[in-house]
């Protein structure tokens, strides 16, 4: 049951899908005071949800805000990350989820100034409040009827559910296609590469450099015969510059954010000074949508949406005031304060709030102008969703890939996300783990993390035991910034190894892709927290570092250096399955309970659950060229088991045909049964009784 309290005059969102009239009656469970809603935690029990966000699965005893913030330090006392998903559930007798729709600056307090208190404190009250209940109490029964509520998650191409290597430092064509081949040479499987800002034209949207890739079109056409796609950036700022068509058509329309007295606003981002399009205005976002056409026609099929906080190095009206007090600092002896000051000044040019209650929105449909600040989250949203409305208008039977850095719920339905700009360190590879489940909650189905981490030198190590992780994230991306240690797979002398664990998500496929369709077609969580599918089991909801995966996994990755094994908990009997790659699948039966499991640094361990089975395919270099008509399949049947594999196309949108679904049934002694309308030879490579 869901209920919706309207406070103030709350701007609309457009997260919801679903017409929920709003309730006269009070919000339970909560108390109003001091413009925060305030509510008594039981003790011990958990909060989950805030998708994009630090700490752990339970949320519980920190403070978080919603203010979607271009920062990269990732840090245990960081408050806000890139996105805002302002969907929790709070624990204890009778459980229920509250989704706070309010795109504005926005704090949840829980647990952190008193323990057994939770306090929601937005900037203003214009909020949409939807209580959601369950019928059976039950944590994944409240996240399908948000997800119900706030509609379909965004379905990617099968491509995209391949490898993708990428690199802010990737130059010109000859270093695209020199990732390309020495993937090739080293025999390991890559779907995609992406290209960063030194693509385009002085960083200008949709512009190519004619020197650096005088023919993007011939490019993207060589590269598609070996089944890579290539994946351009967009960023969010548009440079100010005569000549520059996208520029100019934007001041003649109009659809640049204003400042109060309407002249458009000047931020400095990547090209030097921009201005912003107005992406909550519709005519604004359509235009914006549509100069996506321009690399689909050179046969683009994905794009990732950057800088869309939106970011802002500096304003130029605040630039201006910091050069003049810093020129008033010259020559004063500088103490400590002074010295504070005048550091300050400078590390404040950036994502200033002041600079964003400085500029407007004109959301039109007869809505008055909106100070940006106030709807500050929806910016990434609604350039997401620009680019997702232009798909459905310019290619309407095609899945087109698209991920953003910034979001809001709502944009859930037009794109992925990635997790931003994360350390080559072993805490964010463990925060990419308990990520996962939280995204589920809100909706964000298609998310990863930057494999082997962005910022920072990474080590053999790390990268191989986060790709022993990412295999299993739905975006499978190595991303690092400029002047970090280079990270292709085929850099490090354990590249055979890391080739292996590589294929091995290919031999996955078959079953993470059915997960994901059935998880996005019936609003169910892709990853889950244990405590999610064994609530009676205490010990089960204190793990963090393991998740459920779909029906059939248990994941338990390795997020330390220089472990050769780690301790796993059980909460009913479960199939072991140790690998180091295609073809060696070294399966044991375990029972319920704590085990130290030996995981070798060449090697992954996942766990198979009771009454269930995993299929898995043949490796592929490719997507394209996975051959999903013959299954081996790894069972613990426990007096038999069923598997409802999805499977389509790739491409296509008519994700409702029941041709899609097959059928395997395993029996306890192994005999297999398929009923399928797409021919399949199934074969039972272990079966644990
Ligand atoms: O200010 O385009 O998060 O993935 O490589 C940095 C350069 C801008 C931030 C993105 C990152 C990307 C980088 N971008």
């Amino acid at each position: 049951m869901i209920r919706k309290y309207t406070f103030g005059n709350p701007f609309p969102t457009e997260a919801v899908v679903k017409d929920i009239p709003a309730s006269q009656g009070t919000l339970p469970y909560f108390t109003r005071e001091d413009g925060s809603l305030v509510l008594t935690l039981e003790e011990g029990a958990p909060v989950y949800g805030l998708g994009e966000q630090v700490r752990g699965i339970n949320k519980r005893g920190w403070t978080y805000t919603s203010n979607c913030s271009d920062d990269p330090h990732h840090l245990e006392t960081t408050h806000s990350l890139y996105g805002a998903h302002n969907f929790l559930m709070i624990g204890g007798k009778q459980p229920f989820g509250i989704f706070i729709d309010y795109p504005g600056y926005l704090t949840f307090d829980i647990g952190y100034t008193r323990k057994d208190t939770l306090r929601i404190t937005p900037a203003d009250w214009d909020m949409d409040v939807y209580l959601i209940e369950a019928e059976d109490g039950r944590f994944p029964s409240i996240v399908r009827a948000f997800r119900q509520m706030i509609g379909r998650s965004y379905i990617p191409p099968k491509w995209a559910f391949g490898y993708g290597q990428s690199r802010w430092g990737y130059q010109n064509e000859a270093d695209v296609r020199e990732v390309a081949a020495r993937y090739r040479e080293a025999g390991i499987p890559l779907d995609a590469i992406y290209l960063d800002i030194d693509y385009m034209e002085r960083y200008e949207d949709f512009t190519v450099s004619d020197e650096k890739f005088p023919d993007l079109t011939g490019l993207a056409a060589d590269m598609k015969k070996e089944g890579i796609h290539l994946v351009p950036i967009i960023d969010a700022g548009v440079k100010i510059e005569e000549g520059y068509s996208v520029y100019e058509e934007g001041i003649e329309k109009g659809y640049f954010c204003k400042e109060e007295d309407g002249a458009p606003f000047v931020g400095a981002v990547w090209p030097g000074r921009a201005h912003f399009p107005d992406m909550l205005n519709p005519a604004a976002r359509r235009w914006f949508g549509l100069k996506y056409k321009g690399l689909l026609d050179m046969g683009i099929d994905g794009f990732w949406n950057d800088m869309n906080e939106p970011a802002i190095f500096y304003s130029e009206k605040r630039l201006n005031k910091v050069f003049d007090e810093v020129a008033s600092m010259k020559g004063q002896n500088l103490d400590l304060d002074k010295n504070n000051h005048l550091l300050g000044l400078v590390n404040t040019l950036a994502n200033n709030p002041e600079d964003y209650r400085s500029f407007y929105h004109e959301p039109g449909n007869g809505l008055p102008r909106v100070r940006h600040d106030k709807v500050h989250n929806l910016y990434g949203y609604n350039m997401t969703r620009a680019a997702g409305e232009a798909f459905e208008e310019l290619e309407p039977d095609k899945r087109i890939l698209m991920f953003s850095r910034s979001s809001y719920i709502g944009m859930h339905r037009y794109g992925g996300i990635w997790q931003g700009d994360n350390m080559s360190w072993w805490s964010h590879l463990l925060m990419n783990v308990k990520m996962m489940p939280s995204l589920s909650m809100c909706g964000f189905l298609y998310t990863g993390a930057d494999l082997a981490g962005f910022g920072g030198d990474t080590t053999e190590d790390l990268a191989m035991r986060w790709l022993q992780f990412g295999i299993f994230t739905p975006l499978m991306r190595n991303h690092s910034a400029m002047g970090t240690r280079e990270q292709e797979a085929y850099r490090f002398s354990n590249a055979e190894a890391l080739g292996r664990i590589i294929k091995l998500r290919y031999c996955l496929l078959p079953y993470l892709y059915s997960e994901y369709m059935k998880a996005a077609l019936h609003d169910d969580m892709l990853f889950a927290p244990l405590a999610f599918a064994y609530p009676e089991d205490p010990q089960a909801a204190q793990v963090e570092d393991q998740l459920l995966l779909g029906e059939s996994l248990m994941l338990a990755p390795v997020c330390q250096q220089n472990a050769t094994g780690r301790y796993v908990y059980l909460p009913e009997d479960m199939l072991l399955v140790t690998t180091s790659g295609p073809e060696d699948f070294r399966c044991q039966k375990m029972t319920a309970g704590h085990h130290y499991v030996p995981v070798a640094e060449e090697e992954l361990i996942f766990f198979v659950r009771r009454g269930h089975l995993l299929p898995l395919s043949k490796t592929a270099e490719n997507v394209a060229s996975l051959d999903s008509s013959a299954l081996d399949v790894i069972a613990f049947p426990d007096g038999g088991c069923s598997y409802t594999l999805y499977d389509d196309d790739g491409v296509s949108k008519d994700y409702d045909d029941p041709s899609r679904l097959s059928v395997i049934d395993v029996s306890s002694d192994g005999a297999v049964r398929y009923e399928g309308t797409t021919e399949r030879k199934i074969h039972t490579c272990f079966i644990c009784s």
